[in-house]
């Protein structure tokens, strides 16, 4: 048994399919619409900006579009978190701000923010809310054509990762919410937490690829079964 001292949460896509947004494997899926190649890779947005620009600003518009809004999944992760006493981490593997939204204060974006941009010759990152474009210039240095969505694409290093290993080595809970297991270095955090010697735990639709690390597997969606999740773990000091 373990004092339950600190937590890292890792969420995926699924924690945000009920307030609207799609996940991107299976079923209604974003890599239904585009081909994970084409839209993804620094090589995809060397080809074809244009593209590229234009499945982020869709996805951006819908994003700030009056009916997504943060679920009771979301809610519950900041609600816990403002009474808990330890250290508690929300590393999120989703570019959208509905943690932020629902009231999460210690948080990760490891694969960015759609509600940023970067200028690839400056380096700034500032909040954007309209589209981006290939003619726009970057207000920092001027330059034109060197602006890209502040997001983590295949073969590029994820975000933070020092500050989330630092969280991971002294988890004594790791909670994996509405994520595949499929992309890595995520899907290899609870083999990091379960090397020391964390309890770590799976809520998820359904198994994930990597369901076998998990101790404890919950299945069904994450805005019913996390909130129940949380309220248990409330009445307890341990786990393990
Ligand atoms: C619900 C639900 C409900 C639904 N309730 N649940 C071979 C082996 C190992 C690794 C590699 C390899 N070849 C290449 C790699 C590395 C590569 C990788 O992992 N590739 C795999 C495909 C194999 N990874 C990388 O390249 C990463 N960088 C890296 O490794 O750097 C190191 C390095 C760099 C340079 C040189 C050398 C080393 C970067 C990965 C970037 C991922 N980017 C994306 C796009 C980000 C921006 C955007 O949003 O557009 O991130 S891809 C996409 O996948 C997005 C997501 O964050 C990520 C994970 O998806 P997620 O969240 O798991 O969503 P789904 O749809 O897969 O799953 C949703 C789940 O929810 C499902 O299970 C549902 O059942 C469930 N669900 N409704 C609860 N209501």
């Amino acid at each position: 048994m373990r004092e339950i001292e600190s937590i890292v949460v890792l969420t995926g896509a699924g924690i945000s399919a009920e307030s609207g947004l799609p996940t991107f494997r299976g079923a209604g899926g974003v890599w239904e619409h585009y081909r994970v190649e084409d839209v993804a890779s620094p090589q995809a947005f060397a080809r074809d900006p244009q593209l590229v620009h234009r499945f982020y600003n869709s996805r951006r518009q819908k994003l700030l579009s009056a009916n997504i809004k943060p679920n009771s999944a979301h809610l519950a992760l900041a609600a816990f978190e403002s009474a808990f006493d330890g250290e508690f981490l929300v590393v999120t593997q989703n570019i959208d701000n509905l943690h932020e939204q629902a009231g999460s204060e210690n948080i990760v974006h490891m694969h960015g923010e759609l509600l940023k941009k970067r200028c690839q010759q400056c380096l700034q990152v500032t909040f954007v809310y309209e589209d981006i474009n290939t003619s726009d210039g970057c207000e920092r240095c001027g330059k034109q054509g060197t602006l890209r969505p502040h997001v983590v694409w295949f073969g590029e290093m994820p975000l933070e990762m020092d500050h989330i290993h630092q969280a991971l080595e002294k988890c004594d809970l790791f909670i994996s919410v509405g994520t595949s297991g499929n992309v890595y270095p995520a899907a290899g955090f609870v083999d990091i937490a379960n090397m020391w010697n964390s309890h770590s735990v799976e809520i998820n639709l359904e198994p994930s690829a990597i369901e076998s690390s998990f101790k404890e597997k919950i299945y069904g969606p994450a805005a019913s079964m996390l909130p129940k999740f949380l309220t248990q773990l409330q009445t307890k000091t341990t786990v393990g």
